[in-house]
């Protein structure tokens, strides 16, 4: 049978059923359609063609753990060395490279991508949609994402691992002292793979604002939502300026630019600048979404909503401006002027305002409920106690003086983990235990959560609350090794033994996902009786998130409306169809169609991830690179089918 036959009948058959919508149709049929029209086709080359957001997101988490995996090694090997004064088992430039990878790793290839996971795989099911507005370019990311990370580490296997620390502070890096390629690599991988990043910001924020159920206005929507659009606006203001200043650092060895060379004009404190900009404001984009996760959970275990929504999304917004004014504190040891220390002294410490206001909400929320003490609970509890003793330690290096007594001393190790792993850490374990059940039709096992909890938390303490002792002892960062007279000893050991209470409570978590994605129970719809959107379907989604697009009434729509919710519509059955809407009222405008499967997206990766491998090498990959990149955007966007013929 000839191909074309084969093609004209099916075209005849998609002729005659074009346009149904989904009015009057009963649940199985809605069902079959929706279905076909949302599909992923089967096996490898589904894999690589899919747009679904839930799938994307899936591989994203899943990746970005395996990069917490490769970073937390890392973290291991470093404490091995440490652990005895004079250590023979790690010289010091595998050391460099060990912390800088793990830093580099941490921030970079796991704790950005792994919040922009849960973005993707929750905005839409929470306000209601079927797709983010971009689903190719998310395609797109998630590629860029995993081939920019994996090129980072392949050059660390070859002895090309970045070594200047994951703020590559030149002249370190720059041309004079950096050695081989290794800089070259982190300039040029790190700008590559943070266009996934601004990538994902930009989905997020054309979803959130123009895909929302009809009803969701801005007051309704989810404070976890609000978290994450305020994170999409930071990574779209903090990012360029990391990839422009990386791009400059390339520009130096590569091409001879003297961007930072003082003895040319230009200038070393520029790097820090640039970066800083982008430094300080990251450490938000990884905390804001993680306190999008606790105002998630908090109501469903507390049983009901979250004390303060609007106090707590204006300083949401708050943290979201000031975070981007104090960059400066992060360079009081460079020596500058004494207005400007003072100035990014007050505002470091009014940071702690907004921060705190989210703080007391929670706690007056869990002041007046009944909480039910579950893992994802336990864990936001954890968060809140080791958060504060971050914020505290991080008033007290805003300061000028005590941060000159304590820069880079093991202090700051401490404070910035307490920082990173108690704002970050804890509420992504518990958003973990929360949405594994929506996410794979099954429960995590409570028992295991438990142990894995106190583990990590008590592991975590101990590992780090003795850091402080350290710095103010005097012991520096980024030291291979130490004298056995300085009397570190002891507590050094202490803490690489702690890191491996750490280490085993992560490996509980594994265990605990491994046993339960076989035996875990079945989960249902909403096992905690929560409140928002995403609970309203089935665990896992099917492909097109919801049979009948929900209408919003309420802030909290399952508790309000905890039998039936209102349903628009009139949307197409037989293709990809989502409806936007005004951004304040979110009241219907438009059927929009929704992009459907494509290679493209990988092959246009491959092609700009080529362009950036073959730059760190000459220039003119910039040049050659630009063909195979226009061939794959010109496919990626070439148009398809006939154009709508009505409304
Ligand atoms: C709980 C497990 C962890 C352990 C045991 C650990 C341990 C360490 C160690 C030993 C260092 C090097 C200190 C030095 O020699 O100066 C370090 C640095 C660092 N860690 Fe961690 N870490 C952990 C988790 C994390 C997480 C979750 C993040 C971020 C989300 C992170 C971010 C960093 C950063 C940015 C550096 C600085 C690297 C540099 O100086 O270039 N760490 N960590
Ligand atoms: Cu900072």
């Amino acid at each position: 049978m000839s191909g074309v036959a084969g093609k004209t009948a099916r075209r005849k058959q998609e002729a005659a059923l074009k346009g149904i919508r989904d009015t009057g149709l009963d649940e199985a049929r809605l069902h079959d359609y929706l279905a076909h029209a949302w599909r992923t086709p089967n096996g490898l080359y589904g894999w690589l063609v899919t747009v679904d957001h839930k799938l994307i997101a899936r591989r994203y988490m899943v990746t970005a753990f395996l990069f917490l995996a490769l970073a937390g090694l890392s973290a291991l090997a470093m404490r091995f060395q440490l652990a005895t004064p004079e250590a023979r088992h790690i010289g010091p430039d595998l050391y460099n490279q060990l912390f800088t990878m793990h830093g580099t790793t941490m921030m970079f290839l796991f704790a950005v991508p792994v919040m922009e996971a849960f973005a993707i795989y929750l905005v839409p099911l929470m306000i209601g949609t079927r797709n983010v507005a971009f689903p190719r370019l998310n395609a797109f990311s998630y590629w860029v994402y995993l081939s920019g990370g994996l090129m980072i580490w392949i050059a660390f296997a070859f002895d090309t691992g970045a070594d200047a620390g994951w703020f590559s502070y030149v002249p370190l890096a720059g041309p004079e002292y950096g050695i081989g390629k290794r800089p070259d690599f982190w300039a040029q991988m790190v700008t590559y793979t943070e266009v996934s990043a601004l990538a994902v910001a930009v989905e997020i924020i054309a979803t959130v604002f123009k895909q929302r159920a009809p009803g969701m206005s801005l007051d309704r929507i989810p404070l976890y939502v609000w978290s994450v659009l305020v994170m999409a606006f930071i990574i779209l203001f903090a990012m360029p300026a990391v990839m422009v200043s990386s791009t400059m650092l390339i520009l130096d060895r590569l091409v001879g630019t003297r961007f930072f060379d003082p003895a040319a004009g230009g200038d070393a404190l520029l790097w820090q600048h640039l970066f800083w900009f982008f430094g300080h404001p990251e450490v938000y984009i990884i905390f804001i979404p993680a306190t999008g996760f606790v105002s998630a959970i908090l109501p469903s275990f507390v049983r009901r909503p979250v004390f303060g929504y609007l106090g707590i999304v204006l300083s949401l917004i708050a943290i979201g401006f000031l975070s981007f004014g104090l960059w400066v504190h992060h360079m009081f040891a460079t020596g500058l002027p004494q207005l400007g220390e003072s100035f990014f002294t007050a505002s470091s410490m009014m940071i702690a305002i907004p921060s705190g206001i989210q703080i007391f909400c929670w706690i007056a929320t869990i002041w007046g409920g009944r909480p039910i003490f579950a893992t994802p609970l336990l864990f936001v509890l954890g968060f809140i106690f080791t958060f504060v003793i971050g914020g505290l330690t991080g008033v007290m290096v805003a300061s000028v003086p005590l941060d000159l007594q304590v820069h880079d001393t093991y202090f700051v190790v401490a404070h910035f983990h307490y920082v990173l792993v108690g704002g970050a850490v804890f509420p992504l374990l518990g958003a973990v235990y929360y949405w594994f059940p929506k996410i794979t039709g099954r429960m995590l096992s409570e028992r295991l959560g438990r142990w894995n909890f106190w583990l990590v938390f008590i592991g975590f303490n101990l590992t780090f609350f003795p850091m402080h002792i350290l710095g103010l002892q005097g012991m520096p960062r980024r030291v291979y090794t130490y004298p056995p007279a300085s009397g570190w000893g002891g507590t050094n050991l202490f803490i690489s033994i702690s890191s491996l209470v750490v280490f085993a409570g992560f490996a509980l978590l594994v265990l605990n996902m491994l046993l339960s994605l076989r035996n875990g129970r079945l989960a249902g719809d909403n096992p905690w009786g929560a409140s928002t959107l995403e609970w309203a379907t089935t665990s896992p989604p099917p492909s097109y998130d919801f049979s009948r697009l929900p209408v919003v009434t309420h802030r909290e729509p399952l508790w309000a409306e905890p039998d039936i919710l209102p349903v628009v519509e009139g949307l197409r059955v037989d293709a990809r169809e989502v409806l936007a809407g005004t951004v304040a009222d979110a009241v219907p405008q438009l059927r929009v169609p929704s992009a459907d499967n494509s290679i493209w997206p990988l092959l246009s990766a491959v092609a700009v991830g080529g362009a950036f491998l073959g730059s760190i090498y000459t220039p003119w990959a910039v040049v050659w690179g630009a063909i195979p990149v226009s061939i794959g955007f010109i496919c990626w966007f070439w148009p398809k089918g006939e154009p709508e013929d009505e409304e």
